[in-house]
């Protein structure tokens, strides 16, 4: 009777004396202030600065394979590193910056930068490659040069993954993150992996792909061929398969604000005149297509990551004039700014005042 009684009471006894050596340890750890330290020790960690290691990659000059670019970034902020490194360390994932039209190779970099500032204040620690590609060039030109370059940036990415995969034996995670144009030569990406024999053999993905104010008609998602035509400058082909083929998560961030992207009663009117269709970016794929299901693809609204801020690039102009009044900026309110997605810099000393649409992606890398 007395035996059961001791067992039953056990636990109990037990658990007050853990409960007390608990107590003891961090009483004692307090009054000999080594408990302080290691809260002094945390905080400071969470202050130290997020740095981005920066890549940039080229096929300016029609250059037939991506060549790494030697020299500084931005204003010279930073010298750019050798791209040799990334297939010699193949750190664990890397994110891919595709920049729009029409951008010389200085503009370009100003936006590999503006992403990489706001990739250091949203604390995400990613090596980017940027990736200039010849966009300084008339509309249609440029949409001939972009679907180009989907097959260079493709063997690119395969030669990335293909070689830390059998010679480091790293699987590495490729994302990739475009604006507007640079839409275009993502799509004509992944229809580029999807022809390369070894990149299926080895099952290989891309971790995620982020379009941000896709300037794409919105068909383009489609998997069924037969949504395209709505359009006299239709591609004749839609990228659906190949999105959830290649891809383990793509996001589409749309903004119904963007003033290059929304049809307007009143000129300027841009993408909708140029193509007599919605592009991708204005307000999520076109109702009734046949699209990859949810888990792989979805739209996202950020509008209200555009602020009313009329100089994204910091060069003390205006992002987009009003070609028709002169002195007018056709930048006046929340999301109407086609510039912002990257972030936008201070016109004073050149940093970054917000983030742009970065948030979002960021929090879509942690939480897909
Ligand atoms: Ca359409
Ligand atoms: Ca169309
Ligand atoms: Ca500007
Ligand atoms: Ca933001």
């Amino acid at each position: 009777m007395s035996y059961i009684h001791i067992e039953k009471q056990f636990p109990q006894l037990l658990i007050f004396v853990i409960l007390a050596f608990i107590l003891l340890i961090t009483s004692s750890l307090f009054s000999s202030g080594l408990l302080f330290p290691i809260i002094k020790a945390v905080s400071a960690q969470s202050a130290v600065t997020t740095t981005v290691q920066p890549y940039e990659i080229t096929t300016r000059g029609n250059l037939p394979y991506p060549t790494s670019v030697q020299g500084n970034g931005y204003n010279n902020k930073y010298p750019l590193l050798n791209v040799q490194q990334l297939f010699n360390n193949c750190p664990n994932e890397i994110a891919i910056i595709v920049h729009g039209w029409p951008l010389n190779e200085t503009q370009a970099k100003e936006r590999f930068d503006r992403a990489k500032m706001s990739l250091e204040h949203d604390q995400y620690p990613v090596p980017i490659v940027g990736f200039s590609w010849e966009s300084n060039t008339t509309w249609t030109n440029a949409k001939q040069i972009a679907n180009e370059n989907g097959p260079k940036l493709a063997h690119f990415i395969f030669d990335y993954k293909n070689t830390c995969k059998h010679q480091h034996n790293k699987d590495v995670n490729v994302r990739i993150v475009a604006h507007s144009l640079g839409a275009r030569v993502v799509l004509s990406t992944l229809e580029g992996l999807n022809n390369i024999a070894a990149w299926n053999t080895n099952h290989f993905k891309i971790t995620s792909v982020h379009l941000m104010g896709p300037a794409v008609d919105d068909e383009e998602v489609s998997r069924n061929p037969s949504d395209t035509g709505d359009s006299f400058l239709d591609d004749d082909i839609v990228y659906g398969k190949f999105i959830q083929k290649e891809v383990v998560h793509f996001f589409n961030l749309y903004d119904r604000e963007d003033n290059m992207l929304k049809p307007a009663l009143f000129p300027p009117v841009y993408y909708p005149a140029f193509e007599g269709d919605l592009p991708l970016g204005y307000q999520g794929k076109q109702a009734g297509i046949d699209s990859p299901p949810s888990s792989i693809y979805r739209d996202i609204n950020v509008e209200n990551e555009m602020r009313n801020i009329d100089d994204s690039d910091g060069d003390h102009k205006c992002d987009l004039p009003n070609p028709f009044i002169p002195g007018s900026c056709t930048i006046n309110a929340v999301g109407e700014n086609h510039l912002g997605y990257f972030g936008f810099r201070s016109a004073v000393n050149g940093t970054l005042i917000d983030d742009g649409a970065m948030n979002v992606v960021v929090s879509n890398w942690r939480n897909p």
